[in-house]
């Protein structure tokens, strides 16, 4: 990766960030992860491939339901949209050169501002991937994935894909074809779908049956289209249960597999779990990775955090190393993250103004995950705890119990071993368990 400043410098005074490990005092560098580091037979680069949030890092002012944006971002000073455009991907691509961050990710209208048609909108679009596909071309940073903002405009009040007019849903089309476009052109390896307004906020004004049927309608001619294009990356799903609709469809990640098994979507769909709505859907975040990885599922992450204390999307850069420690003991044992990586889908809190608080909190979210996965990968390499794991089952490794795994029994042969059996207490030993993850903190 190299460095990539444009015309004007929006971070002076700031350089690459390097590793300097946990003694140094240095707050802009790394403590923990080192890129090159090897872990297990893949180095820390190649076990996260971080990616940085187009929206919030370069779009988000701030703003809440109780008052306006606090940051003030010189990128977006200029007047024309399309000039207003080139300066943001400026500051974006230095930005992420300078954290050595390889790739990014964006919605359609986080590029450049929306047109007022679709066809103004396309052009636009088609103007900053040129400039977007030099950048990536100078700097060597990559497109983890592209996605399309249906749930900002109004005509989307009602949902988009879901939506109960049938203009809107084609509006919609029009609009995932042009960030279909734009996300083959750049390469990104991967194509997001996150419902926001896919769902109801009233059953009494919501035929849900016919909702999702369209829905399920509506990613099958993505997928069509994309690959006819030539698009060979994987359609990810990002579960959320609510916020902005009452009710999302993509509720969690056992709703997303039910559903995309249901509709025969399974070979080229997986999931995109983001810890803050893991626990919006009051799961933790090792519950959401651990049924997507059962269904093969897990692809990618969206790295963040809720606030415990509260129900609301915050968006806080991670700093729970024990939540991703939990996190990467079950990404480890499912093989890593399936094509994708690990998106900062984080935001800076609104009091937090100054231009470095984004570096600082890139950094430590890198730092809390580097720390994660090196607990989570001693937790298994060093302790006892796949091998505990593994004990608990063992009574279905052999005889009886393996055949009852292999379907090789009936009711009744089971009701007659049960009358043979006297089961006696086993401890769960949970502490024991949570004893082994703190030893290696
Ligand atoms: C919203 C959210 C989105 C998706 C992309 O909660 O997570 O930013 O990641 O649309
Ligand atoms: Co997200």
């Amino acid at each position: 990766m190299k460095l990539t400043i444009g015309a004007k410098e929006y971070f002076p005074g700031i350089g690459e960030i390097k590793y300097e490990g946990r003694e140094s005092q240095n707050p802009l560098s790394f403590k923990w992860y080192d890129a090159d580091r090897k872990v297990g037979d893949k180095t820390m680069a190649e076990h996260f491939r971080f990616a940085v949030s187009y929206w919030h890092s370069f779009g988000g002012l701030g703003g809440d339901p109780f008052g306006p944006g606090t940051r003030i971002l010189p990128w977006l000073a200029a007047a024309d949209p399309e000039k207003r455009a080139r300066d943001k991907m400026d500051a974006a691509f230095e930005f992420i050169t300078k954290l050595g961050i390889p790739f990014y990710c964006f919605h359609d209208y986080d590029l450049v501002d929306e047109a007022d048609s679709l066809a103004a909108s396309e052009k636009r679009l088609q103007a900053i991937t040129d400039y977007a596909l030099e950048k990536q071309k100078d700097s060597g940073v990559k497109l983890l994935w592209g996605t399309a903002n249906l749930f900002s405009h109004p005509r989307y009040m009602n949902g988009a894909a879901t939506n109960p007019d049938f203009t809107v849903v084609a509006y919609a089309g029009g609009q995932v074809k042009h960030a279909l476009d734009a996300t083959i052109k750049l390469g990104g390896e991967n194509y997001v779908f996150w419902g926001g307004r896919e769902g109801y906020m009233s059953l009494l004004n919501t035929n849900m049956k016919k909702e999702v049927d369209h829905l399920a309608r509506f990613l099958g001619m993505a997928r069509d289209y994309a690959r006819s294009q030539g698009f060979r990356g994987h359609f990810l799903i990002e579960p959320k249960p609510a916020e902005p609709s009452k009710h999302q469809y993509d509720f969690d990640a056992a709703t997303v597999c039910g559903f995309l098994n249901e509709y025969e979507l399974a070979n080229d769909f997986k999931l995109n779990l983001e810890v803050n709505h893991a626990t919006l859907a009051q799961h933790t975040f090792q519950h959401e990775l651990q049924v997507a990885a059962d269904h093969g599922m897990l692809a990618s992450i969206d790295a963040n955090r809720g606030d415990y204390q509260n129900g609301w999307d915050t968006d806080q850069f991670p700093t729970n190393v024990y939540e991703l420690a939990e996190a990467f003991l079950v990404i480890l044992q499912a093989g890593g993250l399936q094509g994708g990586g690990v998106n900062f889908d984080a935001k800076v809190r609104r009091n937090s103004t100054d231009l470095i608080d984004m570096f600082y909190a890139h950094i430590g979210g890198m730092d809390a995950f580097a720390r994660g996965l090196l607990m989570a990968h001693d937790v298994l390499t060093k302790s006892e705890y796949p091998d505990l794991l593994k004990a608990r089952y063992a009574s279905f490794d052999s005889g009886e119990g393996k055949k009852f795994e292999d379907g090789a029994l009936g009711l009744e042969d089971l009701a007659a071993i049960g009358h043979k059996s006297s089961p006696k207490m086993t401890s769960g030993r949970q502490e024991y368990f949570e004893n082994l993850l703190n030893q290696y903190l």
